[in-house]
């Protein structure tokens, strides 16, 4: 039926198949003149159908010539499909469709929230002055956010005007105390740690949003006290603002978790003082509801909103903008 396979016919199928491939102009054409000379019924595939038909002891001998034939024509073919390739790619220089002198498209970077950069910051610097993070629950019970701080049953602090309620009793924290309170139900003094995070409270302005960040310092020990308060609030301010020249002053305050009670005032120079912490010396009843005894231990806690440091670093004059998730505001800060 066909002519059976023989060295001279299938060197004539490689010369064939080479000149073929050498015809095509583009990779398309190159892959069908491939399904002709290596597909399922190209030249070659009947020849080894033929196979059969040869006597058996001749057919390893020829069935070895045609795979030969077979890798050759292979290999031509691989040659022409990187010669066209590289033709390609001489022509688009050539015509400047391709300039490989232009910069990479690159990656757009991220970058961390002005206010994340500034928690960052205000860890650093207590971290340094001995201070250990502690953290907590945004969603707190009554306990810890109110009652184990001094804050009776009427307090206006506890109304649904002033504080988010939850399901079961529960609240949004209204500061970070709750962590100190937590922290202090599981160590004993001595005790020297910072309570950074979300905080939420019903009130919305240009200075107050809903939810805020708080960072709260507790430090007790036998002995520490308002003058120590003064000397690590001054010392985290000079660093944080890298100044020589703040200037803290204390007025006289209330807060029911501490007696007595100031809030802290800073300035710049000659400037004028802006607030910036509530603080004293930690009430006994507070120390009581942990479990700790008032006679022995006594200490100063502090709280201070960090989006108010961010806001006088960066010269943000609305708070609101932290918030508003607007790129084009963020991206200043990277
Ligand atoms: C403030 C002002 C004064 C405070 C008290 C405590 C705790 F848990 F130790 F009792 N933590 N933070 C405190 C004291 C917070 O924020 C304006």
């Amino acid at each position: 039926m066909s002519t059976p396979p023989s060295t001279g016919s299938l060197d004539a199928i490689v010369r064939d198949a080479i000149a073929a491939f050498a015809a095509c102009r583009d990779p398309a054409a190159l892959e069908n003149a491939k399904a002709a000379w290596l597909g399922k019924t190209g030249a070659l595939t009947a020849r080894l159908k033929a196979l059969g038909q040869l006597p058996p002891a001749e057919r390893p001998a020829a069935g070895a010539r045609i795979n030969q034939a077979k890798e050759a024509i292979e290999a031509a073919l691989v040659r022409r499909r990187e010669a066209l390739a590289e033709e390609k790619l001489a022509g688009d220089l050539a015509a400047q469709a391709l300039d490989v002198s232009l910069p990479g498209r690159g990656q757009g970077g991220g970058g961390l929230h002005p206010i994340t950069r500034t928690l960052e910051r205000v860890e650093g610097l207590f971290r340094s002055l001995g201070f250990t993070v502690a953290d907590g629950p945004e969603i707190e019970d009554d306990f810890h956010n109110f009652t184990a701080l001094n804050t009776p049953e009427n307090h206006p602090a506890r109304s649904m005007q002033d504080t988010f309620y939850v399901d079961g009793g529960l609240v949004l924290r209204t500061h970070t105390s709750p962590i100190q309170i937590r922290w202090m139900e599981g160590h004993p003094p001595p005790i020297k740690i910072i309570a950074p995070g979300r905080v939420y409270r019903v009130d919305s302005d240009a200075t107050h949003s809903p939810m805020f960040h708080q960072v709260e310092g507790l430090w007790i020990d036998e002995d520490v006290s308002f003058a120590d308060l003064k000397g690590v609030i001054t010392e985290f301010l000079r660093r944080f603002f890298e100044r020589d020249d703040v200037h803290v002053r204390f007025r006289p305050s209330f807060f029911p978790f501490v007696e007595p009670g100031a809030e802290i005032d800073m300035a710049f120079g000659e400037g004028r003082w802006l607030e910036l912490a509530g603080a004293g010396q930690v009430h006994p009843n507070v120390l009581k509801a942990v479990g700790i005894d008032p006679q022995r231990w006594q200490g100063f806690a502090f709280g201070m909103g960090y989006d108010r440091l961010a806001m006088l670093r960066y010269g943000v004059a609305d708070l609101r903008l932290f918030f508003e998730n607007d790129l084009k505001f963020l991206e200043q800060f990277r």
